[in-house]
């Protein structure tokens, strides 16, 4: 069924676990995420970056929004475990507003890299907003680095604790993203992964919401290897280690963002059907071979989250 995002996070919070949100564009993602969450009996959160839509929309925002909430309810509808539709990093008015209109489940809205004030500003008011409108909001506080589609920041500023516990007072956001130290996309670290897990704590502790942590693709070597086997050129690809994730979920994070896993995951299985079958030009069995991997990535992750068997 399809449903509100807070009714999947609330339920994590309370039992310390998390859900993956993971990241699409087109429909071969969509089908392979789905068909790991119904195989491991998990809530699902589907979630689409401002750059999502408009490639959707062909340009048209609007229509790229109803795309995504016409794909994900129509297979929502028809099975029995629960599914959310988010917009991820919504930073620009329109963008939000077009996907509460469409019927997303939750928005995101992303003024982290605004001075404190206005952060709290601009999510006061989308909150009002989404609010009327029956829809989750959630909001970053502190910086990430790393550069993708439309997020962006030279160096990473991690979150302040008691401004967290503020920030969640006053403007009746339902979930909080901080920044404790991970970044988007394929080379999050030069050196090795340090997260902030004392902040991450206090954080959890002064603002009791679920918490949602972002750049968190493991960049699992496995896939790495076998993409740049088949051509592909990913030198210095380093992610979080998967039990660095399991400690952030102990301490209280229950959305765990993931784009860049899937994405190297369908890369490594088209670039290797390509490669085998060069008098292969059928879509479904190319792009097929891509989806097949993506399902493995969503199972494993979905099980050591530990919302495999939640749903
Ligand atoms: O918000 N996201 C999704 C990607 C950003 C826009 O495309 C994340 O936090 C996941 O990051 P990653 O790169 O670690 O999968
Ligand atoms: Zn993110």
């Amino acid at each position: 069924m399809y449903v509100n995002t807070k009714d999947i996070l609330e339920k994590a919070s309370k039992e310390y676990y998390a859900v993956p949100a993971f990241n699409i564009n087109n429909m071969e993602f969509f089908h392979a995420i789905l068909d790991g969450a119904l195989e491991k009996r998990a809530p699902l959160i589907i979630e689409t970056s401002e750059g999502a839509i408009k490639y959707a929309g062909n340009g048209d925002i609007f229509k790229g929004a109803r795309y995504f909430v016409e794909l994900v309810r129509l297979f929502a509808d028809s099975v029995d475990i629960p599914i959310a539709l988010h917009l991820d990093h919504g930073k620009h008015f329109e963008y939000i507003i077009a996907a509460i209109k469409a019927g997303y489940s939750s928005v995101m809205i992303d003024a982290s890299e605004e001075p404190f004030e206005e952060n709290m500003e601009k999510t006061k008011e989308i909150v009002k907003i989404a609010h009327a409108a029956g829809v989750s909001v959630e909001a970053e506080l502190g910086q990430l680095a790393g550069v993708e589609d439309n997020v962006s920041a030279e160096e990473s500023v991690l979150v302040d604790p008691d401004q967290a516990k503020i920030f969640v007072e006053e403007t009746g956001v339902d979930f909080l993203a901080p920044a404790i130290g991970t970044s988007h996309g394929a080379f999050k670290f030069k050196g090795e992964s340090k997260l902030d897990y004392d902040r991450l704590k206090k954080v959890k502790e002064l603002t009791k919401v679920p918490l949602v942590l972002h750049g968190a693709s493991s960049v699992l070597t496995e896939y790495v290897k076998m993409a740049e086997e088949y051509g592909a050129d990913l030198g210095g690809a380093k992610g979080v280690p998967e039990d660095q994730i399991k400690r952030c979920v102990e301490l209280g994070i229950n959305k765990v963002n993931t784009d860049t896993d899937l994405r190297i995951a369908f890369i490594a299985g088209m670039r290797k059907y390509l490669k085998e079958n060069p008098k292969e030009f059928d879509p479904r069995h190319y792009l097929g071979a891509g989806k097949k991997l993506v399902k493995e990535v969503v199972m494993n992750r979905l099980e050591f989250l530990g919302a495999a068997g939640k749903a």
